[in-house]
């Protein structure tokens, strides 16, 4: 009796095994076999991180083996009430061949109680943190190992974001380091940054502002949207974002927006507190823009613009005041034209417009005018600023006038106690030039003028403006809204159709130099040279001066000027020298906290005739290097010392001197104070560090002062095994 029962139960037992409930036991992601083939192995993070549209690999482990029979469905949410409807629920079985979202899942090996899938998402899936749930039959399994995250990804060929070129692909969406392209027209110079989209928490900064954005979860597929609430998310305005814009010169209770090397410290410390990081000016806010963009998967570039408009009510020219020596006046024209600026270009087909501008596009998230009511600007596609359809989204007016605005220059002249406005000339082809990006693969300068306008001086540039002006409205001369009451005074605008290229007549010609290096310390010994090309004798009125202007065109100081007639005789040249001793600017060196260019304008007018030509430009201070002493190739987790030297080799001392030092994979970033660093003075800061990542690693030096701001070095090491 007995034994027949117990050979009946364990009949029993064994049908209960193969019959019973399924269930999963566990979930293997297999983080560095999927994350490897997907691009993502770089992410600091525990998390899956993988990209749309392309298969990753799950190992499930089950409470028996799988059959054909079981009923086993995974679901990816994504939101706080995923539903299917909404397209933020995707439940996949076996069972189907493709869900209606797009996504796919198949069984790769089945063997005992373990299974391994393939799971592809769609090349459309919104981007974001994925739930993953496992039903069986009733039961619900959700592994411990929390949400997978799903990027953009330009591997993919049915993605928008697809970028056909390795190493493009390798530069604009997996390089953490780079740099940034600053100075003037042509004194151009860059500054090292560090993008760090794999750092810390810094994915979770960008899911953290996708959270924040207006965007409904199923726009977080396209990547024109992403971008563009990006572009107003990384400003404080509005939206309480990522960086606090500052351009007042005192910077007491942040970061000075020049001591910044990169985006990581902005972007945790952002994540940290919720609050907006204080302070930024355009490169800041187009290294961190650069970093959100490339850590969500859509290629990008910092693009630093030279002479750039700011075109304030949108006619598409820009209005430059000066006295009678050139001296430009602060407040008449809210226009301005900045020294450079720097902005963004992300690369995605544009399927919301018309054929043809897929490809580039330019973001912008310095604060600079509203547009639909906030401060983000773009995508604006650069094919449309380059043939002036300025009416296509978004923002094609802005920033076809940064590039490509007409300058006008008024002179204010008193007449009887009052302001004349007196115009000299058009210039149509100083706005916009030497447009800059880091090359691909390479730690040089790349120009990009030709892909945002056509060469200044062809028939083809004209016609686009003219075509940009015909998008303009003809109350185009109204200011924004939001500017103060201050206006131009009546008549002083100039009109939008004003397409007249200034053409030297009289054969005269303006050039102006310096004739020694600018050291700050030393005295700015410039020069204005004359030049005629033509027969005849002309007497000409020469003004010139020297101010110090921040970047955006601020005038800071104004240093010295200088006023002569002269007589020039057939083919001849002469050279007015304009010498400024070092009294004269070190006092505003000190005194404003960020770095200063030295712009000189001569006005030449040719007595007898109505001509006047001016000729304008930006010159930089030029600075001893710091110097990094380490070893080409390191191996991973093993020590090494890096040092950086620097020689004050100016005149004038430097006070209250800061080495800020960075090394992505290698050690976090480091303050090192150097207190006065007097002339001659050698300074030398050492770093022990223990590299934590294999491959060409950078490491960023920079030196602030109250005297100087910009001295920056960057150097490569290879870490190996
Ligand atoms: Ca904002
Ligand atoms: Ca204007
Ligand atoms: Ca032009």
């Amino acid at each position: 009796m007995g034994c027949r029962c117990t050979v009946s139960a364990q009949l029993l037992r064994g049908k209960q095994d193969f019959w019973s409930d399924l269930k999963v036991t566990g979930i293997d992601f297999l983080k560095s076999q999927n994350t490897l083939l997907h691009h993502t192995d770089e992410y600091n993070i525990e998390n899956l991180v993988v990209r749309r549209g392309q298969p990753f690999l799950l190992q499930l482990s089950f409470s028996r083996e799988l059959k054909a029979a079981d009923k086993l469905s995974l679901r990816f949410g994504i939101g706080e009430k995923p539903m299917k409807t909404r397209g933020t629920l995707m439940s996949l079985s076996m069972k189907q061949e493709k869900d209606l979202s797009g996504w796919q899942i198949s069984i790769v090996k089945n063997s005992g109680k373990e299974c391994l899938l393939s799971v592809t998402s769609s090349p459309r899936a919104p981007v974001g943190k994925y739930v993953l749930n496992v039903k069986t039959g009733t039961n619900i399994y959700k592994p411990p190992n929390g949400p997978i995250y799903l990027l953009f990804n330009p591997w993919c060929k049915d993605d928008v974001v697809f970028l056909d070129d390795e190493a493009q692909r390798k530069e604009y969406v997996l390089n953490d380091t780079g740099c940034i392209y600053v100075g003037s027209a042509y004194r151009i110079y860059d500054k090292p940054w560090n993008f760090g989209q794999f750092e810390e928490f810094v994915l979770d900064a960008c899911m953290y502002l996708l959270d924040n954005s207006k965007l409904k979860l199923i726009n977080r597929s396209d990547p024109v949207s992403v971008s563009r609430v990006m572009s107003a998310l990384v400003n404080a305005n509005d939206d309480r974002g990522v960086l606090m814009g500052n351009w007042s010169g005192i910077y007491n209770n942040g970061t000075s927006p020049v001591d910044w090397i990169g985006s990581v410290s902005i972007l945790q410390q952002y994540y940290k507190t919720k609050k907006p990081v204080c302070y930024g000016q355009c490169w800041v806010f187009a290294g961190v823009l650069t970093t959100v963009m490339r850590c969500l998967g859509i290629p990008s570039r910092c693009v630093s613009n030279f002479n750039s408009a700011h075109d304030t009510e949108e006619n598409l020219t820009v209005d430059i005041y000066m006295d009678e020596y050139g001296r430009i006046e602060n407040g008449i024209s809210f226009d301005s034209v900045w020294n450079f600026h720097v902005w963004n270009d992300v690369w995605m087909k544009r399927t919301d417009l018309p054929e043809g501008f897929d490809g580039w596009q330019a973001i912008d998230s310095t604060p600079q005018e509203q547009s639909g009511g906030i401060f983000q600007c773009g995508p604006c596609p650069l094919k449309a600023v380059r043939e002036g359809d300025v009416y296509l989204p978004f923002d094609g007016k802005f920033v076809y006038a940064e590039v490509n605005a007409d300058k006008v220059y008024w002179m204010v002249k008193k007449v009887n106690g009052k302001d004349k406005y007196i115009k000299l000339n058009t210039e149509t082809q100083d706005i916009g030039v030497n447009i800059s990006t880091k090359a691909v693969g390479q730690d040089k300068r790349e120009d990009i003028t030709a892909q945002y306008k056509f060469p200044e001086g062809s028939k083809e540039e004209r016609k686009a403006m003219e075509r940009a002006l015909s998008f303009i409205r003809p109350s185009g001369l109204t200011p924004r809204a939001h500017m103060p009451s201050a206006m131009p005074m009546a008549g002083a605008l100039s009109q939008p159709a004003a397409l007249c290229v200034a053409v030297s007549k009289t054969g005269v010609h303006l050039e102006i130099t310096n004739k020694e290096a600018l050291y700050p310390g030393n005295p700015l010994e410039l020069v204005i040279t004359v030049k005629t090309s033509t027969p005849g004798t002309r007497t000409i009125d020469l003004a010139g001066s020297c101010q110090l202007q921040s970047y955006t065109g601020k005038v800071e100081a104004s240093l010295g000027c200088v006023k002569e007639t002269i007589k020039l005789e057939g083919k001849s040249e002469m050279q007015v020298p304009l010498k400024i001793a070092a009294d004269a600017y070190m006092k505003t060196l000190s005194s404003v906290e960020d770095e200063v260019l030295i712009h000189i304008t001569a006005i030449a007018e040719v007595q007898g005739t109505d001509y006047k030509l001016t000729q304008d430009t930006t010159m930089r201070f030029e600075y001893p290097p710091i110097t990094i002493q380490m070893p080409e190739t390191a191996k991973l987790n093993k020590e090494f010392t890096c040092a950086f030297i620097f020689k004050n080799n100016l005149n004038v001392p430097l006070d209250n001197c800061k080495l800020l030092v960075e090394g992505l994979g290698i050690f976090k970033m480091s303050t090192f104070d150097q207190g006065d660093v007097k002339p001659g003075r050698i300074i030398k800061s050492e770093i022990t560090c223990t590299p934590t990542r294999l491959g060409e690693k950078k490491i960023i030096a920079k030196l602030i002062s109250t005297q100087i701001k910009g001295i920056s070095a960057m150097k490569a090491i290879t870490i190996t095994e």
